[in-house]
């Protein structure tokens, strides 16, 4: 029987359900997080206009750029791996304390070889803890001979009430590139940085934690970090939104993009060596706002791991 494109769909999704209504959806397309819900409150920003042909990188959730960021001359905008079928290497399995892991893996195929003659195999772990959310990546170069470079990054959608509400935390002091205003590099000069505009900025040699407030219901998000040297903060406003089909015009207030990632300098992998790197989302509340004088040092007092 052929498989119909819904079939298809509908087998490309893989569901990790913890109970009490905290589930992460993964759509095999791109491994794509497409949903990461906490006691069913949705913490991702996925557009009503998002495409899922399998064929177009889907527009919000968590799409896994790799072997390029941005233009690519070459191969497509952030390249293959976010318009690429994955493969699930472990199923959805309940772990002694509850969380919830499963294996996402790609390999060099013809396709990909047709853009980037390379092998790789990537292994995308992910695990569901109660109110946080776990990447583990490893990349692997199986080959003899041939290094190879790439860049590799967590394009992140988080959904946001009005992203005017949100602040970010750790990038003062960080030099950035300006994308708005032709990649000109600067450097932050704000505690807190806020989103009013168009804007489109990699923070270089960021910090390991970035704490976003007003996420969903006010609540904070943490972004934790480790071998993502680098930090995208991006919202298309009302410009740039206009741009893309698959975004609606009136849907920019309500998503941030804060993106950990290896841009400004890419990975060489030498053969038969491997590259790791990981991030943590964990949403939480928390009394204190980042301008109250006792803030500092609180934020740091939920711990990452029982
Ligand atoms: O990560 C920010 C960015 O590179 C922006 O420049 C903007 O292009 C965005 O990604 C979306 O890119 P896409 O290829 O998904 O339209």
């Amino acid at each position: 029987m052929a498989t119909t494109a819904a079939a298809m769909a509908a087998t490309s999704v893989v569901v990790l359900d913890r109970g009490n209504n905290t589930t992460c959806t993964i759509n095999l397309h791109g491994a794509t997080v497409v949903s990461w819900r906490v006691n069913n409150q949705e913490q991702l920003f996925v557009s009503k206009l998002a495409s899922f042909d399998g064929k177009k990188a889907i527009r919000g959730g968590i799409p896994f750029v790799f072997p390029q960021f941005g233009a690519w001359s070459f191969g497509p905008q952030h390249g293959f791996a976010r318009i690429t079928r994955w493969h699930l290497e472990r199923p959805p399995e309940r772990l002694h304390n509850g969380d919830v892991e499963a294996i996402f893996s790609l390999m060099d195929n013809d396709f990909t070889r047709s853009i980037w003659n390379y092998q790789f195999r990537i292994s995308y772990r992910l695990i569901l803890r109660e109110k946080e959310l776990h990447f583990h990546i490893g990349v692997y170069n199986p080959s003899k001979e041939l290094s190879f470079t790439f860049n590799m990054l967590l394009h992140t959608y988080l959904k946001v009430p009005d992203v005017r509400r949100c602040q970010i935390t750790g990038l003062q002091g960080c030099h950035f590139i300006d994308k708005t205003r032709e990649n000109s590099l600067y450097q932050e000069g704000r505690e807190v940085v806020t989103v009013n505009e168009w804007t489109d900025r990699i923070y270089q040699h960021t910090p390991q934690e970035h704490v976003i407030t007003n996420v969903v219901s006010g609540r904070k998000m943490r972004l934790h970090k480790y071998n993502f040297p680098d930090t995208v903060i991006w919202n298309p406003w009302i410009d740039r939104s206009r741009e893309m089909s698959d975004f609606g015009d009136d849907e920019f207030p309500n998503m941030l993009c804060v993106e950990a990632g290896n841009v400004t300098s890419p990975v060489i992998l030498l053969p038969g060596t491997a590259f790791e790197a990981s991030q943590i989302l964990q949403q939480f509340k928390c009394p204190y706002t980042i301008n109250s004088k006792n803030w500092r040092g609180k934020l740091t007092a939920f711990p990452l791991y029982d």
